[in-house]
């Protein structure tokens, strides 16, 4: 075996072992989530990875709320970007981004009450 050779398949080696973890180590957790919200609006739905994740593999505030708490009801009433707005009410009733503290709706939804209650579930 040649030098060239030899650096060439050491290289490779290397490049092999130190290649970054891939997105699809993640699509079970993305396939579960799509099954929690089946009806999930378009813009969500597009946001694919980023509904979760700053830049793959690092995770946003919501992403860090699923690792910590799980995905789906869980935590529909935390409010992981810290906007007023619940991830419930972000994901189920303004199709707004739950890691986008700049994308949020209207009206913040109070749970706790009667009628914020009817409003997540219309
Ligand atoms: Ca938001």
């Amino acid at each position: 075996m040649t030098r060239t050779r030899i650096a060439a398949v050491a290289l490779a080696g290397c490049m092999l072992l130190t290649r970054p973890p891939t997105a699809a180590a993640d699509t079970g957790l993305r396939n579960a989530w799509r099954a929690d919200y089946p009806d999930v609006c378009a813009p969500l739905y597009d946001l694919n990875c980023a509904v979760c994740h700053t830049s793959v593999p690092a995770l946003n505030a919501y992403g860090d709320d699923i690792l910590a708490f799980g995905d789906g009801p869980g935590i529909e009433g935390l409010d992981s970007d810290g906007d007023g707005y619940t991830n419930g009410q972000e994901i189920l009733v303004d199709c707004t981004n739950p890691a986008d503290a700049g994308d949020h709706g209207v009206v913040p939804v109070d749970a706790a009450t009667w009628s914020g209650i009817k409003v997540l579930f219309r």
